[in-house]
């Protein structure tokens, strides 16, 4: 293992699609292969690209790849669609999207569709991260569609998040209501083209105005009219990437935060063990039997839950 990731972290791009494929398919050595890699973590700048199906944020990477390997930049995609079972269609999109970029030995683009156990999907993605991470990438972009639980788990790994919303259909508006304006980092209008996209900045500045927290803040997220198929606005994205990665190198806080962000990585890895080990637990008291306990009202899920955990860390609870 200890070869292997050697290999990876020279920049071996085969080791580095191995790894991948064993994280996607959960092999249980993948552990001892991140247990290797982590000392080599935490040098990649980590951008969200969040907005709902078709938003544009495949063609919006596109463009921000090429950019950003103008400025001799390793770029890593993660591209997570964590509503369709076997995302056939978005893998294609995003091979027609990027596909000039899939030659590239300093781009690394890879597609997760869902279909492990819930939250597999984040576990996945962060992962991945990791790995490309070790790997030597500069800048790891994660694209994923809409605001689902799955998705803010996503974000919060981020360290600038991008929200894309489109003029009409009334994205805006349900964007807002989701709650997203809370995790955007950067607004972006994409299909600026479009009839609409004043509204929609409009919109998203009334928003903002009302929202308390934003006021005193240090960083006020920028709204962006981009059009995703010529790559306008494109320059002006990355520089308010750039301006708020600044800012946030820069603020006494930073260090707090990435102390925060690795205890909460910590956590998840704690959380992502225990629900492993509970998922194995067989037989008449295991998992799946008292699930099945609880459905039938014979017996109330606290109780089961102990009874889980306590086979678990081999504790009599108290
Ligand atoms: N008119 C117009 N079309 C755009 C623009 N940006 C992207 N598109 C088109 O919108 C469609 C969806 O673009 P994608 O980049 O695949 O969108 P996506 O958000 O990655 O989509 P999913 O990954 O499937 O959720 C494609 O047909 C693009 O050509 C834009 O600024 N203007
Ligand atoms: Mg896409």
């Amino acid at each position: 293992m200890k070869e292997r990731a050697e290999k990876l972290v020279g920049g071996d791009i085969r080791e580095l699609a191995r790894a991948v494929r064993d994280i996607d398919d959960e092999m249980p050595h993948c552990t001892e292969l991140l247990r290797e890699l982590y000392c080599h973590t935490g040098r990649a700048y980590i951008i969200g690209i969040t907005g709902a199906p078709g938003a544009g944020k495949s063609s919006l990477t596109d463009k921000m790849i090429t950019n950003y390997r103008n400025d001799g930049k390793r770029v890593a995609v993660i591209a997570v669609d964590p509503t369709s079972p076997f995302s056939g269609g978005a893998i294609l999109g995003d091979r027609i999207r990027m596909q000039r970029h899939y030659e590239d030995p300093g781009v690394f683009i890879r597609s997760l569709a869902t279909r492990g156990h819930l939250g597999g999907i984040t576990k996945s993605t962060r992962n991945i991260a990791s790995v490309c991470d070790a790997a030597g990438y500069d800048i790891i972009i994660i694209e994923t569609v809409g605001v689902g639980q799955d998705e803010v788990e996503i974000v919060e790994m981020t360290d600038t998040a991008v929200v894309v919303v489109v003029p009409g259909l009334g994205d805006d508006i349900q964007a807002i209501k989701a709650g997203i304006l809370e995790i955007a980092d950067i607004f972006v209008v994409n299909k600026a083209d479009r009839p609409g996209a004043d509204k929609a900045m409009n919109d998203l500045r009334a928003a903002m105005e009302l929202d308390q927290n934003l006021h005193n803040a240090a960083w006020r997220p920028p709204i962006i009219r981009t059009i995703g198929i010529t790559g306008e606005g494109i320059p002006e994205l990355i520089g308010a990437i750039a301006d708020h990665r600044a800012l946030t190198v820069q603020t006494a806080d930073w260090e707090k935060k990435k102390k925060e962000k690795a205890k909460r990585d910590f956590m998840r890895v704690f959380n992502d063990l225990v629900k492993d080990w509970s998922l194995r637990l067989g037989g008449e008291r295991g998992l799946e039997a008292l699930a099945e306990n609880v459905a039938e009202k014979a017996l109330d899920p606290y109780t089961a839950a102990e009874e889980a955990a306590k086979r678990i860390f081999k504790i009599d609870g108290g």
